[in-house]
């Protein structure tokens, strides 16, 4: 066998043995790269006397035809190979079952379900959400609500103080969300409509009480709004809330620093079974406080007494959710727990609106 047969059987051989296309290009740069076998054979040509070069010219180009072609069909037959491959790796399933999206298997906590439903309701009657931080001044949290300097509520008891800065102020964590509507007064005109849903802090833990949870204050303040007013509003709220056609109201005299009268009141139910029971029996329960807005907070806001007021009321919404949905026990809501949160959440999609059902 000639040089070059030999040369030509052994590419082939190689071609022929290439299982990827990545080691048939290696055999290509072999080859007919810059410095491969057949290349350098080529440069051999210019040194070559004519005659020779007549010879071998065209055995020369001719293996190098054939050697392009055969590493061309190779390359064709590994793609189809390759594709045939993945085709094989890469098949799905039809008819197998989808996995839940992720907006199917969250849950909403019924803390939030509660407060969307609260917003839902007082959205409805013409109130505004409105916000604060929970970090405020005592100045927010107490002396604007009329609290005496010395008053057992600003003790190291109930409220979660921070340590005092050098310029001698104290923060605090808002012992209620009352703040938010001295800030709204101070910074908005009446007529005010607004509610204020969020978190609240005392130093405080039992079977019913966390030192975080979360509270709903409602305020109304113009010239002519009055207790029938407040009753009214009450009343419309609790039958949306608790879902039932009519609740009977109790309104027991109270005291709050920021209310003039205070009143707390309760509701009509019914506590023979398992669950309370809303709207009927002859049981009563606590829910809510409430009152019209003390002439100092007013004044403390720069509002005039003589001519504006109102009322305003606040409540739980841990206890109201625990009490609408059944759940006993309230340190549950705040253990993270997902199967309690499997058990008692709330579908993503399913957000509570009057008109399609606060709970369905
Ligand atoms: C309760 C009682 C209440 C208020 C909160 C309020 C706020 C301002 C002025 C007047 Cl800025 N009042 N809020 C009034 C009465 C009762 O909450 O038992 N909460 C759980």
């Amino acid at each position: 066998m000639s040089d070059l047969e030999t040369l030509e059987s052994e590419i082939s051989a190689a071609i022929a043995g290439a299982e990827s296309e990545a080691a048939l290009e290696e055999v290509r740069v072999a080859a007919l790269g810059k410095k491969g076998s057949i290349s350098e054979k080529m440069k051999t040509l210019g040194k070559m006397s004519p005659e020779e070069r007549q010879e071998m010219g065209p055995k020369l180009n001719g293996l190098k035809t054939r050697i392009g072609d055969a590493l061309a069909e190779r390359k064709e037959v590994l793609k189809e190979a390759a594709l045939e491959a993945r085709l094989k790796s890469e098949t799905i399933d039809v008819t197998q079952p989808l996995r839940p999206a992720a907006i199917e298997s969250g849950r909403i906590h019924p803390v939030s379900q509660v407060t969307d439903e609260l917003i839902a309701i007082f959205a409805d009657m013409g109130f505004s959400v409105a916000e604060g931080p929970d970090v405020e001044t005592d100045e927010l949290n107490f002396t604007a609500l009329n609290f005496p300097e010395g008053h057992p509520a600003r003790e190291m008891h109930d409220t979660f103080f921070f340590n005092e800065k050098e310029d001698g102020e104290r923060k605090l964590l808002r012992t209620h969300t009352s703040p938010v509507q001295i800030r709204t007064m101070r910074s908005q005109q009446p007529p005010l409509r607004i509610i204020i849903p969020g978190r609240t802090y005392r130093c405080d833990s039992d079977q019913t009480h966390t030192p975080m949870f979360h509270q709903l204050e409602g305020l109304v303040i113009d010239k002519t709004s009055h207790i029938g007013h407040l009753k009214g509003t009450l009343e419309e709220f609790l039958k949306a809330f608790f879902e039932v056609d009519n609740v009977e109201l109790r309104f027991r005299p109270s005291f709050f620093p920021f209310t003039e009268p205070s009143m707390e009141v309760d509701v009509k139910c019914d506590r023979s079974g398992n669950e309370v029971k809303i709207g009927t029996g002859n049981d009563w329960m606590e829910i809510l406080g409430c009152g019209m807005v003390h002439p100092n907070v007013l004044r403390n806001c720069g509002l005039d007494p003589d001519e504006y007021q109102g009322f305003a009321w606040g409540m739980g919404i841990d206890r109201l959710a625990m009490l609408k949905y059944g759940m006993p026990d309230l340190r549950a809501f705040f253990d993270a727990d997902v199967r309690w949160l499997k058990h008692y959440g709330f579908r993503p999609l399913d957000m509570p609106s009057l008109l399609a059902g606060l709970s369905k």
